[in-house]
């Protein structure tokens, strides 16, 4: 899979793209990732990228001028993948899910568009948006973060970027549920105890406990999940 990341803010996504998970799988091959500065298609001799509202009010607003030449910069790229999706991250759109992130690994190339300042001109979205996605229900400065969380959010589920193959398939949320609670050694930290369960090597009784707790952990912290 390719990612192409527009933004006017690459130093501010280029660590949580080069670590863990994403940074393997980008080293690995798995998942190519471009990030384009959109400064460097602002205008004039300042390089500008913003300007204020029209109709007033506060914050700035991503100009369309660079971002449609930094698009199309993209898209003009020698590439033979074919562009999918255009995803703006912005939090007027619909939260991303683990089912919208599983959905989007079947593409080949996606384009994430990061705003910045207020947002961004409308006649971008109009015109060339084809996705917007949020990443839940609080403001953020901008929409890096988010992208950063996108791109995590696919990487592990891309074959070969995880080692263990179940990993991914037992998450939390892959199955609609909160993970069952993990302990490691020792068993005995400060008088708290490992269940007995989990130490008991009884295979059957251990998954029926894990099941059980998950159930209960859902139930309680996020009832929503079992709605339907
Ligand atoms: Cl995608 N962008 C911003 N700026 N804030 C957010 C968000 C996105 N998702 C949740 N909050």
């Amino acid at each position: 899979m390719r990612i192409d990341i527009i933004t006017a803010l690459p130093e501010l996504m280029a660590s949580p793209l080069s670590h863990s998970i994403v940074g393997r799988a980008r080293s690995a091959g798995i998942i190519d990732v471009h990030v384009h500065d959109l400064r460097a298609f602002g205008l004039g001799r300042y390089r500008q990228i913003d300007d204020e509202p029209y109709g007033g009010g506060a914050g700035m607003v991503l100009m369309a001028e660079p971002l449609f030449d930094c698009l199309e910069s993209v898209m003009a790229d020698d590439s033979d993948l074919q562009v999918d999706e255009i995803i703006y991250l912005t939090p007027d759109a619909p939260v991303l899910t683990q089912a919208s992130a599983n959905a989007l690994t079947l593409r080949s190339r996606l384009v994430l568009v990061a705003g910045h300042y207020k947002g961004i001109d409308q006649r971008f979205r109009d015109a060339v948006v084809t996705m917007e996605v949020s990443i839940g229900d609080y403001v953020l400065s901008g929409g890096e973060l988010p992208a950063c969380v996108l791109v995590d959010a696919l990487a592990r589920l891309l074959p070969g970027a995880i080692s263990d193959a179940e990993s991914a398939l037992t998450d939390s949320f892959q199955d609609g549920l909160l993970d069952a609670p993990l302990y490691t050694r020792p068993a005995s930290f400060r008088g708290m105890e490992v269940p007995d369960v989990l130490r008991s090597g009884n295979h059957e009784s251990i998954r029926a406990w894990r099941e059980r707790m998950r159930e209960e952990r859902t139930r309680r912290i996020r009832p929503d999940l079992l709605e339907d």
